[in-house]
């Protein structure tokens, strides 16, 4: 190999040491919340701390096997048995270590637990295999199941080549709207086995089980659509019960909340003769979704953010 190319390689690595390399499919994501962000740096501090510790570590030892062999000599010291000074420099040295990463650790997960002055709050309940969505105070809730396109191929000889359903086993039929930078609190239970709600760009994961109510926030900084997956074996279609949040301006916000009262309270005033469930029965057929769906969500369906990064994010 040429000087030229050794040097364009090296190049190349330490370019992707850089920080536009920490977005990427090799890394944890940065993520759009300040919890995000924060989580993203105490993993990048305490990497950084782990491989100054392997240098020093393997270097020690690579050294002393290479300059202390037997083939050069090398007699084994038996007269140093013990040595309080080394042992006290070996024990308070990792402590420091330790205190020093704990500390911000700890600031960062009292942040993750303080869920005080949300101002919208969210139910978000496991079932084998989808999601619902209660909007508390709001009277809305729904399901949220994998999108029928993915569902179709997914299945054993459907015959449908998986690279062309666009986001495939990444898109659901109803997303959990959001708006942008609103402290949204997630109350996260399950209704019959242990499921777990993860959004990567978050930095939210918390456990669904039946019976307990597990709390977590988040404040998303940036419009887009956010995938997640659940993150506890929960049975036959585990991996089939995406997650999709779609953060939309405060503005398109009020307007999805108004229109999904509308459609509520329409549906309740329907006749007995179409029991309440049809609304959420009905939004789940994409193109009625498409034809109810209010103009920002439509847009954001299209969103580019969405169709190739997904899979790379997760
Ligand atoms: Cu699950």
């Amino acid at each position: 190999m040429s000087a030229a190319k050794i040097a364009a390689v090296l190049a190349g690595v330490l370019g992707s040491a850089s920080a536009y390399a920490y977005e990427n499919s090799y890394n944890m994501p940065v993520g759009v919340t300040p919890i995000s962000r924060e989580v993203h740096g105490l993993h990048m501090l305490i990497f950084w701390i782990c491989v100054i510790i392997a240098v020093f570590v393997f270097g020690a030892m690579i050294y002393s096997i290479w300059k202390f062999r037997k083939s050069k000599g090398a007699v084994p010291d038996k007269t140093l048995t013990h040595s309080t000074k080394v042992e006290v420099v070996w024990t308070v040295i990792p402590v420091l270590i330790l205190v020093s990463m704990a500390v911000p650790a700890t600031r960062t997960l009292i942040k993750i637990e303080d869920t005080r002055d949300a101002e919208l709050s969210i139910k978000v309940t496991g079932y084998q295999w989808m999601w619902h969505y209660d909007y508390l105070g709001q009277d809305i809730g729904f399901y949220s199941r994998m999108a029928t396109p993915s569902n179709v191929a997914r299945q054993l000889r459907s015959g449908i080549d998986p690279n062309t359903v666009e986001n495939y086993l990444l898109e659901v039929d109803n997303r959990l709207v959001v708006p942008v930078d609103t402290k949204v609190r997630v109350l996260i239970t399950a209704n019959d086995v242990i499921h777990s709600w993860w959004v990567p760009q978050f930095a939210v994961k918390k456990d669904a089980i039946p019976g307990f109510v597990n709390e977590a926030w988040f404040k998303a900084e940036k419009v887009g659509v956010y995938p997640g997956q659940c993150t506890e074996l929960c049975g036959r279609d585990h991996a089939f019960m995406p997650i999709v949040v779609e953060v939309v301006s405060k503005e398109d916000f009020a307007k999805w909340l108004a229109d999904r009262k509308a459609a509520t309270q329409q549906a309740q005033a329907a006749p007995a003769a179409e029991p309440a469930a049809p609304v959420e029965a009905a939004a789940q057929t994409p193109a009625t979704a498409a034809a109810t769906a209010p103009a920002a969500t439509t847009v954001s369906l299209q969103n580019t953010q969405l169709a190739a990064p997904v899979a790379a994010k997760l």
